[in-house]
């Protein structure tokens, strides 16, 4: 009989000790990994190829079930569309992860950006899972639009799925499941069914992956800094003759008269320096109209359309985008 970890949903094999799902006991219910990650905060990178988790989301579209779509509001991926395509399902969107977002930002102006980007949609939820924000409006959602017993939980990598799901498993249901979570990418491998009442069950799949994502770069240690972990105090900077914006080690913004508010975690180190010694190799010159996204590390507002040179450590992707909000 094929036996699935409880906690990322991979088939537990006993046999090959650096593959996915090893257990030394079949008896158990977690894979090593997920034991370690749950135990020890310990994390071995385990991810299987885009496409095979591509697959488990078409696959989704063979039924009519109701689709959660969980985005990282602090993080929206630059291919957020791409899962469009591969559904034709009714979506609800879920994005959560509100606390990290200050509160100046109110949450009229983000409806409104969200009714303008997100066309295919039935209806949205803002939440924060962390804080229970909106969880209760959430599941009543859930249940509104819900055809059928089983509702599918998708999304990119990190954007809070697992998250979620627990924290529906702890409000609304007598079970003491828990599917594991965590700060590195790829962290659910499969899917996994989750009962939560007669008439619900939750279906979490492993996020897609982020392209060029400064998330896929760094250690564990390093994405504790650079995932906000509470609200963002953004930082601006009045900008006169040319100066430089040095982010960590990661990027290097060269910008002259311009004014802007960076969004990032605030365990961040941010420095403005007038002189740079030493440059990195991966260069970006673009146009930004209002808004530069640094994928997986940050977001920067610009009061007017400028240029910009970034100097990255890595090879990440560095965009201009309209603002949401
Ligand atoms: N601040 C904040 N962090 C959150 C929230 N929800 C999830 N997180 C964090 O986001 C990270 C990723 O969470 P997961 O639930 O593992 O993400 P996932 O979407 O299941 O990721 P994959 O399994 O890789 O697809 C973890 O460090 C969580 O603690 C939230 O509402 N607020
Ligand atoms: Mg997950």
């Amino acid at each position: 009989m094929i036996k699935k970890c409880i906690g990322c949903g991979s088939i537990l094999q006993d046999k090959e000790e650096n593959k996915i799902g090893y257990t030394y006991s079949l008896d158990k219910d977690l894979c090593n990994r997920c034991f370690r990650i749950r135990n020890y905060s310990e994390y071995t990178k385990m991810d299987r190829p885009n496409n095979e988790y591509i697959d488990i989301i078409k696959n989704i579209n063979k039924t009519d079930d109701l689709v959660l779509l969980v985005v990282d509001i602090f993080m929206i991926p630059k291919n957020i569309d791409e899962i469009f395509k591969y559904i034709n399902n009714n979506v609800l969107l879920v994005l959560t992860k509100r606390d990290v977002l200050p509160l100046s930002i109110k949450n009229e102006n983000i409806e409104i950006g969200i009714r303008k980007k997100f066309k295919n949609i039935i209806d949205y939820e803002l939440i924060s899972s962390l804080k229970n924000y909106n969880l209760d409006s959430l599941f009543e959602k859930i249940n509104k639009y819900k055809k059928s017993k089983n509702v599918y939980v998708v999304g990119f990598t990190n954007a809070g799925k697992s998250t979620l799901i627990n924290k529906i498993i702890y409000n609304y249901s007598d079970s003491n499941l828990e599917i594991t979570t965590s700060i590195m990418p790829s962290t659910t491998l499969d899917t996994i069914k989750i009962d939560i009442n007669d008439n619900l069950t939750l279906i979490d799949t492993p996020g897609l992956l982020v392209e060029n994502s400064l998330m896929d770069k760094v250690t564990s240690k390093e994405l504790k800094k650079i995932m906000p972990k509470n609200e963002i105090r953004p930082i601006t900077y009045q900008i006169k003759e040319k100066q430089y914006i040095v982010v960590e080690d990661y990027i290097i913004l060269e910008v002259s008269d311009v004014s802007l508010t960076i969004y990032a975690s605030n365990s961040l180190k941010i420095d403005r320096k007038y002189k740079i010694k030493e440059y990195y190799s991966n260069i970006h010159d673009l146009k930004v109209n209002n808004q530069l996204v640094i994928e997986g590390l940050l977001y920067i507002n610009f009061n007017k359309e400028t240029n910009v040179k970034i100097y990255s450590k890595y090879n990440i992707d560095v965009y201009s985008r309209e603002r949401l909000w």
